[in-house]
Parts: C-alpha cells; sequence; structure tokens
C-alpha cells in the first residue's frame, strides 16, 4: 500500500474519539460539521460503518428547529475557546449556536453508492435529519425565498477570516460581554491565525445571538453581520441534487418535488450573481445591499453545481489560472498579490485541499478534467511533500497550521 496512504488512515484513527473524528488533536477537540461530512466520504473509501457513524454522531447534536450546528461538544476540554459555557445554547448534548457548509447530504449519496444496495435502512434517518437541515436553511436564513441563503456568522462559512467578510465584519462592534481568551494561538504560531480583533468581532456576535436566546427570527433582526453567500449556496445547491437523488431512491416523491423546488431557487438566484467583469460569482452584504467584490475562492465554487454556458465557464476557468500562475500549490483562497493577499494567514491565501477537492468535482462537472487533474496533482504532491497540515502556504508549499489534520487525510484518500 502507497505510504500516504496508510498514514491518511493513521490520522483518521488517531483522531477517532469514539465514532466522531476530531479535525485535529487540541486545536480542534470536538466534532465539526463540514469536517465530519469530508471524513465520512475518506471513511466510504475503506470502512463503510465507520463513516455512518461519523455522521450518525454529528445528528446528534441536530436541534429541533433543523439546524445541525458547526461543534458538536460530545466530551469537555480545555484546550479550545469558546467552549459550551460561551455558546449558552442550553442543549442536552452541547452545541454550538451556528452551523456549518452543508456538505452532509452531499456526504451522505457517496456513503449510499459506496454501501450499495440495501443499505437503505441506515441512511433513512439520515436522510430525514439532511432534508430537516436543508428546509432550516431556507426557512431561517432566507426568509424572503431569495434562493441564496445567508451567514449570521464568518464562522459558518468554514473561512473564518477570509478577506471576504472584511467590509461586513468591520461594522460589527469590537465589545464583548465575554472575555476573549483564546487558545489557538498557543497551539499555532499567531501569524498563521485570525487576529484579536477578528475574534473579539466573533466574539461579539456570539454574545448577541445568545441574547437572542438563538431564536433564528430574532436572530435575523439583530444580525449586524449578514451576508447571502455565494459558497455556501453553492454546496448547499449540490447537497440538495444529492438529497433530490436520494428522495427519489427512498421513493419520497413528495420530498423529492420540494427538494427540487428549493434547488431551482438557487439555481436561477446564483446565475445572477455572476459578474462578468470580475470573472467570478460574488456574495451579497444584506445589510449595506451590496456586492462583496473582495477576490476569494467563493466565487469559483459555483462550478459545484452549476452546469455553466461555455461562454461562463471559460471565463472563470481562464481567472483560476491567473491566479494559480506560478504558485507551487494551487488554489489560492485569496488572489495572489492584491493587497488583502497573506499566503500564510489561514483563510486570507493559503491552500486548503477540501477546498480543493469541491473545485476537482466543479472542474470536471463542467467539463474541465484537464484543469481538474492538474489541480488534483497539485494537491496530492503538496500532501506528500510536507504531510497532512491543515493547509498549505501556496507560494512556498509549507504545510501550516494544525498537523495529522483529518479532513487533509480525506481529502488525500478521496483524491489519491
Ligand atoms: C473554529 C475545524 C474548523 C473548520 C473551519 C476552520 C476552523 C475555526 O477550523 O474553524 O474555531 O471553528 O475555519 O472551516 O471547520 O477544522
Amino acid at each position: 500500500m502507497n505510504t500516504h496512504t496508510d498514514q491518511a488512515k493513521r490520522i483518521l484513527a488517531a483522531n477517532d474519539r469514539g465514532g466522531y473524528t476530531v479535525p485535529t488533536d487540541r486545536l480542534y477537540p470536538f466534532q465539526w460539521n463540514w469536517d465530519s461530512a469530508f471524513v465520512a466520504m475518506g471513511f466510504a473509501l475503506y470502512d463503510i460503518d465507520r463513516a455512518y457513524r461519523e455522521l450518525e454522531r454529528l445528528v446528534e447534536g441536530q436541534w429541533a428547529d433543523g439546524m445541525i450546528p458547526h461543534i458538536v461538544f460530545h466530551a469537555p476540554s480545555e484546550t479550545y475557546f469558546p467552549g459550551p459555557n460561551v455558546w449558552r445554547t442550553n442543549h442536552t448534548i452541547p452545541t454550538s449556536g451556528i452551523t456549518q457548509p452543508p456538505v452532509f447530504a452531499i456526504a451522505l449519496r457517496k456513503l449510499h453508492e459506496a454501501a450499495g444496495k440495501g443499505a437503505e435502512e441506515r441512511i433513512l434517518p439520515l436522510y430525514e435529519a439532511a432534508l430537516k437541515w436543508h428546509r432550516w436553511w431556507y426557512s431561517a436564513r432566507d426568509p424572503e425565498g431569495t434562493g441564496l441563503v445567508a451567514l449570521l456568522h464568518p464562522w459558518e462559512s468554514g473561512s473564518d477570516n477570509s478577506p471576504a467578510w472584511d467590509i461586513a465584519l468591520a461594522r460589527v462592534p469590537t465589545t464583548t460581554d465575554t472575555p476573549v481568551v483564546r487558545k489557538d494561538t498557543g497551539h499555532v504560531d499567531a501569524d498563521m491565525r485570525p487576529r484579536d480583533e477578528d475574534y473579539r468581532r466573533f466574539i461579539h456576535l456570539v454574545d448577541t445571538y445568545a441574547a437572542c436566546g438563538w431564536d433564528p427570527a430574532k436572530q435575523w433582526e439583530k444580525a449586524s453581520f449578514k451576508v447571502a453567500e455565494i459558497q455556501t449556496t453553492a454546496i448547499l445547491l449540490k447537497a440538495g441534487e444529492d438529497l433530490e437523488h436520494l428522495a427519489r431512491l427512498l421513493g419520497r416523491t413528495e420530498d423529492a418535488i420540494e427538494i427540487a423546488a428549493l434547488n431551482d431557487r438557487s439555481r436561477r438566484a446564483m446565475m445572477a450573481q455572476w459578474r462578468p467583469d470580475l470573472a467570478r460569482f460574488v456574495s451579497r452584504d444584506l445589510i449595506s445591499g451590496d456586492d462583496v467584490e473582495a477576490a476569494t475562492q467563493a466565487g469559483f465554487i459555483p462550478l459545484l453545481s452549476l452546469d455553466l454556458d461555455r461562454q461562463v465557464a471559460e471565463a472563470l476557468v481562464s481567472e483560476m489560472k491567473v491566479w494559480s500562475k506560478d504558485l507551487k500549490v494551487a488554489f489560492p483562497t485569496t488572489k495572489p498579490g492584491i493587497a488583502s493577499w497573506e499566503p500564510k494567514r489561514y483563510w486570507r491565501g493559503p491552500a486548503w485541499a477540501i477546498i480543493n477537492w469541491l473545485l476537482i468535482d466543479g472542474l470536471k462537472r463542467n467539463g474541465y478534467t484537464d484543469v481538474a487533474e492538474e489541480l488534483r496533482q497539485s494537491t496530492i504532491a503538496a500532501i506528500e511533500t510536507e504531510g497532512f497540515a491543515e493547509y498549505f502556504d501556496p507560494v512556498t508549499g509549507q504545510g501550516c497550521g494544525g498537523l495529522g489534520f483529518s479532513w487533509t487525510a480525506a481529502a488525500y484518500l478521496w483524491l489519491e
């Protein structure tokens, strides 16, 4: 066996805390939502039972209203901030109060395909959980029915300190009721992490929503950060397609019709976010009404769920090539060379294996198999050279952030 494959499986085993996988030891000692979806797809390649367990354990944290939280705090740990006492969500199984990109149903379809016929019984409760979550997205995060879902916290994007939030986040006060006692910078170099000011604003938002009792309608009203987001909607639409497929397979015709209508709404809304002058798709800041023009990876993720017209696809892929030119590792999360580009600082420039995974699938969907193959090789080479780091400096190739990282291991297994 390829020694890297072996190593990837060992990382997933080492990060197992009893049917769920922590992203990495100490820095992230709980179960994270979209990490677990990627990890489940990794497990599906060699241990289908464990793959299902990963999703089942995540769903233990699902709220009555359908939201699947971004963190499920199955067991206490002192190595992460903010913990359950800051979130104050009062759930039997402690969780955070916000969500994360809905990769779940994409994973569920992959698991079902890997398990083969006869696995319907096991996916049924997971299918129900996904359906409830998708309904939550459309009711709680798109109450006006625009087709684009909104984030109320940068952590919900999974791209915490992306330049995409710079303008919207600047309106959020830095004052907090909760002392900000960061733990992350004790594990990882502070230069690779979000800044203190970002954390103060992140916690200000947590305080605000906790004061709303985590009621979605109250939060929507009080939110000082509200972005109708293109990457999340693109993922939701792909997951929606997979959910519709599963609904039909399970004989749930009414569900399938309902999901198809939501998918259609998102598809049309996303197309309207194409900006030919930028050669990217854009999010919308719902507080100012402005386009989010920051040059980040999010603008390319619609490849994953749209069958683009040739002209649009050509422009988008040409722009991707401009961004990747002369880099050691593609694909950068911020356009190289612009003022907000920081090649080592988390979501402000580095390349991430799971983002590449989404882009590779999107490029293939749109017929760009050669470009997808280049990106696949770049990702594999980065991991084989530097190890299973959280992310990579695209200029030097250096592995950064947490090490022995679960989703990088899962991505390797999937892409290799
Ligand atoms: C946080 C676990 C998570 C990822 C996010 C990433 C980071 C920090 O780590 O979040 O405190 O939640 O930005 O995408 O799921 O790997």
